[in-house]
């Protein structure tokens, strides 16, 4: 998709779809009660993008009743996920649009995320053929907003592929896109009673999707703090033996020691932090920066970030559009606030009129400091270490507690063989950009309070949708 169309095609593609009120509704095997109507909004302009019909307590208990799980033969269920890719790749115009629109993402965010979807379904129908035998049960996938399609389209397709039925709450942010990427997979020949789709909140309707015992087995992604709330609530109200996979935050770091390639490492720093507006589980957040090197990078970085475009993301030659929403632009302008009054702010770029905009951010810190809060936008804290430190700042990078992913830029091949041994996160990225998944060939996971693992996109990751899956080593000691 992305080699062979053209930018001109994919705007003519978009373009009839910038007024489109878009509408979003359960959509369940059985009618529909609803609860109070509610208009969603472009983070960009505040435009009136469509209207969702959320979940009621009715509702809940109409798909808990109706679901079944789905008895098509495992080849059957890899054809019909197959029919949604390319539903997926035929309707890219809606797509982006809602992507732009009710997201806030880029062109090029959109098109790798529509990529990341259409992967998923296709990997997992290729695995779901010689997963023989699992035992199959009703899975609840509980998805964020950042990856409205990527993350909430991997879920189904794994749950789906290994012969589950599935009850999908999209987050509170994007269930337009939900709502088009349900309503493809029915199209695809997904039945509505194994796919069934519950717009709504989370300490309601999520909440009520992980308690109710007819549920047996949950996959969330989204923060920490949830992935910990939904375990307890399993463990209180669901069989013993019910899997949870999450996939939580991240306090990301990279490391750049004096031997690394200044225009590679800048160009790596540049999209890991602040590309989707930093709104990445992956996206990196404190850059470890070897001192005799600081100066010069933190100048040629300010240079880089001088060149981005940010606005609407409708617009093709944007980079950077808003944050999600004004709750999550005034929690992050308040951190950004307080790191400027104590003179830390080194670098900061204006953020555009109208629409919840962070201008991407650069903060200095002195000393090895431990990270302790995801900032989940363009925010970049940079921190130089003496040669000498290396170890120290590995030990700070562990002492998180969360070990999501890594960055490292290095010619030196010693160097990196020791911090690998050391570090304990998911994914490592040598010489390159924190990019997160590649389905199929990088899987995506992480340790500690970044997940339960196994990886997304990977070859073990299915098995955990067979509902009495036992996990051969023990579980990680949170989320
Ligand atoms: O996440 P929540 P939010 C991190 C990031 C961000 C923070 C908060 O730091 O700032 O989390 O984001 C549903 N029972 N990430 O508030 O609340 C909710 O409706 C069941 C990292 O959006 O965890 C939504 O569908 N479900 C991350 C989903 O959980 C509940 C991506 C995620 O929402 C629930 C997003 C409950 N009690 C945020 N409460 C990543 N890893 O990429 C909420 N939900």
């Amino acid at each position: 998709l992305t080699d062979s169309a053209d930018l001109a095609a994919i705007a003519a593609a978009r373009d009839p779809h910038e007024t489109t009120i878009f509408d979003a509704r359960p959509r369940l095997a059985g009618s529909v009660a609803g609860g109070q109507r509610i208009e969603m909004r472009n983070p960009a302009t505040g435009d009136h993008v469509g209207n969702v019909l959320p979940a009621s307590t009715p509702d809940v208990e109409t798909a808990l009743a109706r679901a079944q799980i789905w008895e098509a033969s495992a080849m059957e269920r890899a054809a019909i996920l197959r029919r949604a890719a390319d539903l997926y790749e035929a309707e890219f115009g809606p797509i982006f649009a809602l992507l732009a629109r009710e997201a806030g993402k880029s062109l090029a965010d959109a098109v790798a995320e529509l990529r990341e979807a259409v992967d998923f379904l296709r990997y997992y129908a290729d695995q779901g053929e010689s997963l023989t035998g699992a035992p199959r049960g009703l899975f609840t996938c509980i998805s964020p907003w950042n990856f409205p399609l990527a993350i909430f389209t991997g879920q189904i397709a794994a749950a789906l592929a290994a012969g589950n039925a599935v009850l999908a709450k999209p987050a509170e942010q994007t269930p337009l896109i939900a709502t088009l990427a349900v309503d493809l997979l029915h199209r695809a020949g997904v039945p509505a009673t194994a796919l069934q789709l519950l717009p709504g909140d989370g300490p309601t309707v999520g909440a009520a999707l992980t308690r109710d015992p007819r549920v047996n087995g949950v996959c969330f992604t989204g923060s920490t703090e949830t992935a910990l709330l939904i375990r307890k609530s399993m463990a209180d109200h669901l069989d013993p033996t019910a899997p949870l996979i999450a996939e939580t935050g991240g306090l990301n770091a990279m490391l750049v020691d004096s031997t690394a390639l200044p225009e590679q490492a800048v160009r790596d720093i540049l999209a890991a932090s602040f590309q989707s507006a930093g709104q990445r589980c992956s996206a990196l957040r404190c850059l470890y920066v070897q001192e005799d090197i600081a100066d010069h990078l933190l100048e040629m970085l300010s240079g880089a970030m001088d060149e981005l475009t940010l606005g609407n993301p409708w617009h093709l030659a944007t980079d950077i559009g808003p944050v999600i929403d004004a709750e999550a632009q005034a929690d992050i302008r308040a951190y950004i606030a307080a790191a400027r009054a104590e003179g830390r702010v080194v670098k900061e770029l204006t953020a555009p009129e109208g629409g919840t905009f962070i201008a991407p951010t650069v903060i200095r810190v002195s000393g090895i400091a431990q990270m302790t809060r995801e900032i989940f936008g363009p925010v970049l804290h940079v921190v130089p270490f003496k040669a000498s430190e290396i170890d120290a700042v590995i030990d700070a990078v562990n002492a998180t507690g969360y070990g999501l992913t890594f960055g490292l830029h290095t010619r030196i091949d010693d160097r990196v063989q020791r911090i690998i041994e050391r570090l304990h996160v998911g994914n490592t990225y040598v010489n390159r950009n924190q990019i997160g998944a590649v389905v199929g060939s990088q899987p995506f996971g992480g340790e500690g309070l970044s997940g339960t693992g196994p990886k997304a996109g990977g070859p073990d990751y299915l098995a955990r949708f067979s509902v009495q899956y036992q996990p051969a080593a023990p579980e990680t000691s949170t989320a």
